[in-house]
């Protein structure tokens, strides 16, 4: 090739006019309901709704507008005056829909009326919310429950998530997914079997303290906005940053706060990392084990001062052979996996044994690969080797995704019992809760395939378009005896259905949720352990929708017999009663609850390591010493690609708002392979060919995607990005995080096939 081709790239910062442009496209596309402005300007603040979007912190002391582009869509999103009503679907047939892109599904607008599946029209039909409730506890009643899912998507209350995983066990099982399962559970199962808490141990105001900030896979820019804020605040004095990440994210290199008119004016924003290193993907264990012989040989260097030893002795196990493993890990071995050069890695670590105060930050970027454990315990490893776990202005910080996903888990939604105070609910609804291991959503794909899954419930969510593998369990999915679906819009995953199947609108967070006493309030809990109340005021987008507690609620009581402690109605018409029954069984981290939740910046529910209270089986923290450097099983060869899925700065997950990932300068189109010029050169690809990907997993399966225009793009040798979920098809199944078995989208192993 003679002139290699130009990457794409976007030349400005994050932030700035371009994410207010983005946030007017969308007002315009969804034709936002009068008003939707007063709606933002409470979004996140005590009184008003939390934001549906990202689980980053609500700060204390609010901006006034404590949004971002991307929260704005959100809510936006949801306030659309589109309906997607009977006659919608009286139009369309079920299979007709499944030819209809994710974006233009959901751009239908808010579901109106609960609707059953036909299936000798192939139509939905509305029905009553009685028939609905009736069918589904009938269906239930005559199954084993065993065979039934519970899924939640990461958005519903703490109020829902509670009664929604009291149902679960006293109909009889734990099968409790959430969409944690496909994101952080793997930091759950790590940080857990460390450090004794399933959660990250820092909390906002370490922002205001930290002296440096390593960042690994989390595209703070797009996924997390309202980070940037800190994050600026913190280089303004002195905080220095320094990422890792195969893609020069722009929201890591620069932001224009679009709240400050001088960087609004002149376009100057603040650099963000000092240092940015774009390691190959599953490159993070070599790259942290190369940070962490640099601590090593420093800390000889200055005579053994450098390495908290008084820490390490008190507080951890296993630092002896972490070191020997670091000893006998050469640096070629640390340069070929982690694709950087001795000399950038030896910079970084200078960052990092200069600061005084250290925060880890990541992301899906070390979640979501088959050794994802590892790449967690890694940094756990570099953290604690200078005490930064337990002290304030350090710790470790998972950015975690949907907005209650992290509650969720706290209030009972776990397929783990040994995570779920059942003793407890034991005594307080006097029923013999079910105490065996429930299925992770891989093993429910596993369960649909092998027919020992026989109902779904869809608490929220996408499960079948966020799932690795869906063609092969898209078929599989209607062989179930029901399926239920609680969404706010239509989405491919309401296109599969089992024999009996439901399809039941809801209200969504901003709008107001009118019960027997009054307006009622919900709570969420954000990345920093930290509970908001959230109250939406807006007129509902039909009248014929019900609150998320009143639908599982109205299951629960069609497929349960009575029993007197259990009192579905009194609790849809009242939830702060529900509020008083978590103060119950949670008590040391919830007591006092209803007294709590409109403490501004939210009540804290504590953290035992943010103590140096380690809940481990040994009682302290613990060091890792892993057995491999490669996040992945797969062996390099000729051909064979590292597919990272990504999501573009214009979806929410599945949502997809439009086709702009401004950030990336990737515009108007999604069916893209991101390669480097160098890769392109070398398999004789040119820019715009159009090519197919297949999977490479050696099982058999036939994985593959047509029709995908290659884009050259600066990435390290050997990694290609996609985009999610378009490319979910690709993995397979059995390509999770060994320890949690979150499906690995990352390093995913493809071949490219170019049109003979
Ligand atoms: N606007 C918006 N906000 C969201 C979401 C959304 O879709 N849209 N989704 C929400 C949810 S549920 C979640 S979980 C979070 C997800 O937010 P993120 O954790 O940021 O997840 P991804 O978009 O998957 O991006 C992963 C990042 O990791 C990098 N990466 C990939 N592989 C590797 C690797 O091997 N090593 C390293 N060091 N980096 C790697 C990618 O380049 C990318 O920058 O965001 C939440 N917030
Ligand atoms: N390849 C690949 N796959 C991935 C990922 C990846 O990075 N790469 N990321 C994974 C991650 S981190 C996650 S979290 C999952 C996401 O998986 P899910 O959480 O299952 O999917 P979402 O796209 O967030 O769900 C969107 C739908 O939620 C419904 N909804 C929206 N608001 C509400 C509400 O208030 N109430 C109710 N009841 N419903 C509502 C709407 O109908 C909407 O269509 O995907 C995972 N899959
Ligand atoms: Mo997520």
């Amino acid at each position: 090739m003679a002139n290699p081709p130009e990457t794409v790239e976007y030349d400005s910062a994050t932030g700035g006019w371009g994410s207010l442009r983005g946030m007017g496209d969308i007002a315009l596309s969804e034709k936002s309901s009068p008003g939707a402005l007063n709606t933002l300007r409470s979004q996140n603040k005590t009184g008003g709704f939390m934001c549906t979007s990202c689980a980053w912190g609500k700060p204390k002391h609010p901006h006034a507008f404590e949004f971002c582009e991307n929260g704005a869509k959100a809510t936006l999103w949801e306030l659309t005056t589109h309906r997607c009503t009977p006659d919608f679907f009286a139009k369309h047939s079920v299979t007709e829909l499944r030819g209809w892109s994710d974006h233009d599904l959901e751009q239908e607008g808010r579901l109106t009326h609960p609707m059953r599946y036909d299936a000798a029209s192939d139509h939905y039909v509305p029905c009553s919310w009685e028939e609905a409730f009736f069918a589904i506890g009938a269906e239930l009643q005559a199954i084993d429950p065993k065979s039934a899912i519970f899924y939640a998507s990461g958005r519903a209350s703490l109020e829902t998530s509670y009664v929604y995983a009291l149902f679960a066990r006293l109909y009889g099982h734990n099968n409790l997914p959430d969409s944690s399962n496909m994101c952080h559970e793997t930091t759950s199962v790590t940080l857990n079997a460390l450090i004794g808490s399933p959660v990250g141990t820092c909390i906002l105001d370490d922002f205001e303290e930290c002296d440096a900030i390593f960042f690994f896979g989390q595209n703070t820019g797009t996924n997390s906005p309202r980070f940037l804020h800190p994050l600026q605040k913190a280089i303004e004095r002195g905080c220095k940053v320094v990422t890792f990440n195969p893609i020069r994210e722009k929201g890591l290199i620069e932001f224009i706060n679009p709240q400050r008119p001088t960087q609004m004016l002149t376009g100057n924003g603040t650099p963000i990392s000092c240092q940015y290193l774009q390691v190959r993907a599953g490159g993070d264990i070599a790259a942290i084990m190369g940070l962490c012989k640099y601590v090593f040989a420093e800390d000889e260097r200055r005579g053994g001062t450098l390495i908290d030893r008084a820490f390490v002795n008190e507080h951890c196990l296993g630092f002896d052979s972490f070191r020997a493993k670091a000893d006998a890990t050469t640096w070629d071995r640390i340069e070929q996996e982690s694709g950087l050069s001795r000399a950038d890695i030896e910079q970084a670590g200078r960052v990092y044994v200069e600061a005084e105060r250290v925060i880890g930050v990541y992301g899906m970027g070390l979640t979501q690969h088959v050794h994802g454990f590892e790449n967690i315990a890694m940094l756990l490893n570099l953290l604690l080797m200078r005490g930064h776990i337990g002290r304030s202005g350090a710790g470790i910080c998972p950015v975690r995704g949907h907005s209650n996903v992290q509650g969720q888990r706290t209030v009972g939604i776990s397929e783990k019992p040994e995570l779920v105070p059942l003793d407890a609910l034991a005594a307080q609804f006097d029923f013999d809760p079910p105490r065996d291991t429930g299925r992770t959503t891989v093993e429910v794909c596993e369960g649909v395939l092998d027919e020992t899954v026989q109902a779904f419930i869809g608490l929220g969510g996408n499960f079948l378009r966020a799932i690795p593998d869906q063609a092969r369990i898209e078929p599989a999915w209607e062989r179930m005896r029901l399926t239920v679906q609680i969404a706010t819009k239509l989405n491919r995953g309401h296109l599969f259905n089992g024999k009996t199947a439901y399809l039941l609108p809801c209200l969504g967070r901003s709008e107001e949720d009118m019960q027997a006493g009054g307006p009622q309030t919900v709570t969420i809990e954000d990345s920093f352990s930290h509970i908001h109340a959230s109250i939406g005021h807006r007129t509902p987008a039909s009248e014929h929708l019900k609150s998320e507690m009143a639908i599982v609620a109205g299951i629960a009581k069609a497929t349960l017999a009575p029993n007197p402690k259990v009192r579905w109605d009194a609790w849809t018409g009242d939830y702060s009663l529900v509020r008083d029954l978590i103060a119950e069984t949670y008590h040391e981290e919830f007591h006092d609850m209803n007294a709590r939740i409109f403490e501004p910046g939210g009540f804290y529910r504590g953290n035992g390591a943010r103590e140096r209270i380690w809940k481990t089986k040994t009682g302290k923290a613990q060091f890792t010493a892993p057995a491999m450097l490669a996040a992945t099983d797969v062996a390099d060869v000729d051909g064979r690609y590292r597919l990272v899925t990504v999501r573009s700065n214009d979806q929410f997950n599945t949502t997809i708002y439009g086709y702009s990932d401004r950030l990336r300068g990737i515009e108007g189109k999604r069916d893209v392979i991101l390669i480097n010029p160098a890769d392109m050169a070398a398999a004789g690809l040119s820019e715009g060919q159009r090519v197919a990907l297949v999977g490479d997993a050696g099982d058999g399966h036939v994985r593959r995607i047509d029709n995908l225009e290659i884009v050259p793009f600066d990435l390290p040798n050997g990694t290609i990005v996609g985009y999610y979920p378009e490319l979910n098809p690709l993995i397979a199944l059995h390509h999770y995080d060994r320890n949690s078995k979150t499906p690995a989208s990352k390093a995913v192993p493809v071949g490219i096939e170019a049109a003979p």
